[in-house]
């Protein structure tokens, strides 16, 4: 509404300095009650405004965007992220990366929402994706790998996400095999790689990185609860997204990097000294059965080994992984 934005704009010119309610609401002609109920709406925005009595509102803060101004502000990257696509809203941004990579974007290209209206994880899995609080990117990569070694970008991204929130936030998260970063047994990311390609060529790989940054418990659906939870409810304080993005972003260019150098080895160290999986015995949901063994690591190829009760060893290439609680 235009009250809003003429009550917005005089906080932000005030620089911190208290704006009369009362002056507002005379240029309106409206009362103070009606003035105060748009400072709530903004507060609704994420906004934080303050009160003084008899002198009006000033503004404490104005709510975080992750848009490619406050994202390239903290970005040390060569070429991740140096292109930003940002919407207030979209369906997924896993398909407008799909979009992107067809059209040619360069290696690197990102492209942020801050909600979307359905998210996707897995299997045509729903990804809850409030607006405002999280980080929901996807990131268009044209490494140079086979199409067989394109599945282990989700572990390089995995230990990317991992080594950027241990340094925003100084929280130690564990990764569950093979795309969950997890706070506390809960999940905080999720993780989906997707391909175009040739049989004998990547052309483009699609990283899609979710993260719960600031959602507070009333944010998620209520069965999420008892699995989800944000870095926020961690903390106990707000955490910023945009730093964090450009912190990932950092890493990722980084591991790809000496992912492409040196193979999987490197990778595997450190994702393996993440790994909460490592010598517990887990059960491993597939499509069309379940087995229980003991996780030995992960293969050069980023295949989880399972040690059966017979003594036998089998790779395990697609799967939900259940932790003993
Ligand atoms: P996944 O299949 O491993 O996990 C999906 C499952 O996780 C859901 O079935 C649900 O139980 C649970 N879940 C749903 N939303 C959340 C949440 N916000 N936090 C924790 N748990 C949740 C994981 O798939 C891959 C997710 C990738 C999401 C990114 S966001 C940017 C990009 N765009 C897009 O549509 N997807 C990716």
């Amino acid at each position: 509404s235009t009250v809003k934005n003429e009550l917005l704009k005089r906080l932000f010119e005030a620089k911190g300095e208290p704006v009369s309610g009362q002056e507002i609401a005379d240029h309106f002609g409206l009362s103070r009650t009606a003035i105060w109920k748009y400072v709530k709406d903004l507060e609704k925005d994420g906004f934080e405004i303050g009160t003084i009595r008899k002198k009006g509102y000033y503004l404490i803060a104005s709510p975080d965007r992750v848009n490619e101004a406050n994202v390239q502000k903290h970005l040390t990257t060569k070429r991740y992220g140096r292109r930003i696509h940002y919407f207030d809203t979209c369906g997924s941004t896993q398909v407008i990366g799909h979009d992107e990579a067809q059209n040619g974007a360069p290696d690197g290209t990102v492209i942020l929402s801050e909600e979307q209206t359905s998210g996707k994880g897995r299997m045509s899995r729903p990804w809850s994706s409030v607006g405002g609080k999280g980080i929901w990117m996807s990131i268009v990569l044209r490494p140079s790998l086979t199409p067989q070694q394109a599945p282990q970008m989700t572990l390089v991204a995995a230990v990317s996400v991992t080594r950027a929130i241990q340094e925003v936030t100084g929280i130690e998260p564990d990764i569950k095999w093979p795309n969950d970063i997890l706070v506390g047994g809960k999940k905080v990311t999720g993780i989906l790689t997707e391909l175009q390609a040739d049989p004998d060529r990547v052309k483009a790989i699609i990283i899609g990185i979710g993260i719960n940054v600031n959602q507070v418990e009333t944010d998620f659906p209520e069965e999420l609860n008892p699995i989800a939870t944000s870095l926020r409810q961690v903390l106990g304080k707000p955490v910023d997204r945009a730093e964090l993005i450009a912190k990932i972003l950092s890493f990722l260019e980084l591991f790809t990097g000496l992912y492409e150098k040196h193979g999987f080895g490197p990778i595997k160290l450190l994702w393996e000294s993440y790994s909460n999986t490592t010598g517990k015995q887990v059960r491993a949901v597939m499509l069309n059965e379940t087995i229980v063994g003991t996780a030995m690591g992960i293969s050069d190829e980023g295949v989880l080994e399972l040690k059966l009760a017979d003594g036998s060893i089998r790779g395990i290439y697609s799967a939900d992984i259940e932790l003993p609680k």
